[in-house]
């Protein structure tokens, strides 16, 4: 097969560039490892700037998005018995939108489905040959035979495991990377939410937050130490440690119900650079991961995915050079302003191991500060709701 784009991964990021690529009139092929059913039971993000809707807007694929999100004009900080109401409405005229990533992804590929975009799913050992010589082309297997697709670009869009970052060389590219010495514990539950914001809570047991899927979903988070596993959480457990970390205005509206999914994710900060290698170019998690303190993750990804697809349509349509190359410099400059704040908000928010009473005087230091001050309230805000692109 010859095209003029091929994608590795059927994430957000691959999907929503195949999205922008195919509107353009340039061909896009996408090659994804697992099934449409294990990409849609993934659990992740659910947080959006306006750089993601307006993504979606854009394409065409906000109908559902519309119908069943929720705006957010507020975010709110706790630290033990106190509520810090960030109005982001007011102090930066922007809101935040709450739609699961699950359903981001399930609307990409029906729509892919509508608009006859080729999704190959189940598509192994993808393998990646002349990323910086003339016939650039990708390999991978497709029910026990291999196949071959020749393309003029290649995107890397495989997330953190995913083999396109691995055939930039140590000479050629250099990872930058922060881990965290705990994770998150996650809950899903067909319960209301326990507040009609998010709240993102700073107790001396650890970190809390409570967030929401819709007023029927709820979404919840605890810090662990990296040596739990499910298993030391059953439900019962889960709840009580969350309504005591959450604190008690919090804690009298959370309804308990059983679990729909739990699981537990360690805490990265990751930079790749650059983000290109000859016609190779990397984008969402293949380049970068953030703590999901802040939810910047996915909403990155489709940052990335905007700078990328313009640049690949300026190139197929002019033979515009230019714009290929200044693509990773570009993404990176907000790239490492969101993972300042990914950072900022994990260390203000978490208790760490070492030196833990007096970091955590300097944390409510703080938050006193930001309960009192209009431009630390801005700059938590301005960054909430997303950087301009
Ligand atoms: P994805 O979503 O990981 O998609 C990459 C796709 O590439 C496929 N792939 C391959 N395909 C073909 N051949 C191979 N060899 C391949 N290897 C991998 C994968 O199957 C997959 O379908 O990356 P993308 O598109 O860049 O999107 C990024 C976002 O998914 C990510 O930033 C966020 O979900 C991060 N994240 C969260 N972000 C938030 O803002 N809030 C959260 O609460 C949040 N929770 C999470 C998360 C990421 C998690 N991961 C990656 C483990 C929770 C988890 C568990
Ligand atoms: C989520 O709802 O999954 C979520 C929300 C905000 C975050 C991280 C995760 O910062």
């Amino acid at each position: 097969m010859k095209t003029d784009v091929v994608i590795i991964g059927a994430g957000p990021s691959g999907l929503m560039l195949a999205h922008l690529l195919h509107a353009a009139g340039v061909n896009p092929i996408v090659l994804e490892r697992h099934t449409q059913e294990h990409v849609l039971s993934r659990i992740r993000a659910g947080v959006l700037e306006s750089t993601t809707t307006d993504v979606l807007v854009e394409l065409g694929i906000d109908e559902r998005m519309n119908r069943e999100s929720l705006q957010h004009d507020g975010v709110v900080f706790a630290d033990g018995e106190r509520l810090i109401r960030i109005d982001m409405a007011a102090l930066t005229g922007r809101h935040v939108t709450v739609y699961g990533q699950t359903e981001v992804t399930k609307d990409l590929i029906d729509a892919a489905e509508d608009r006859n975009i080729h999704v190959v799913w189940e598509s192994e050992d993808v393998a990646l040959h002349n990323v910086d010589g003339v016939d650039p082309h990708i390999t991978y297997t497709k029910n026990g035979k291999e196949e071959r697709v020749d393309a003029k670009l290649i995107a890397g869009c495989d997330g953190f495991h995913g083999p396109s970052r691995q055939v930039i060389s140590a000479e050629t590219g250099r990872p930058f990377e922060l881990i965290y010495p705990f994770g998150w514990l996650g809950v899903l539950a067909d319960v209301p939410p326990c507040t009609e914001e998010l709240i993102y809570a700073n107790h001396e047991r650890g970190f809390a937050l409570a967030s929401m899927r819709s007023m029927s979903r709820s979404r919840y988070y605890i810090q662990v130490p990296l040596d739990q596993t499910i298993d030391d959480w059953p439900d019962e457990k889960f709840w009580d440690e969350i309504c005591t970390r959450l604190g008690p205005n919090a804690a009298s509206h959370v309804t308990r119900g059983p679990s729909l999914e739990k699981s537990i994710a360690p805490l990265r900060s990751f930079v790749f650079e650059p983000m290109n290698h000859g016609r190779l170019f990397l984008a969402g998690d293949a380049a970068h991961i953030v703590p999901p303190t802040g939810a910047k993750g996915l909403n990155l990804a489709a940052s990335d995915i905007v700078y990328l697809s313009d640049a690949m349509i300026a190139y197929f349509k002019s033979g515009d050079e230019a714009a290929l190359k200044g693509y990773s410099a570009k993404a990176l400059a907000r790239i490492w302003k969101s993972e300042r704040f990914s950072w900022y908000l994990t260390k203000l928010m978490h208790r760490f191991p070492e030196n833990a009473d007096f970091d955590r005087r300097m944390q409510l230091a703080e938050l006193d500060y930001l309960a009192e001050s209009e431009a630390m309230q801005t700059m938590l805000a301005e960054n909430y709701v997303g950087l301009p692109i």
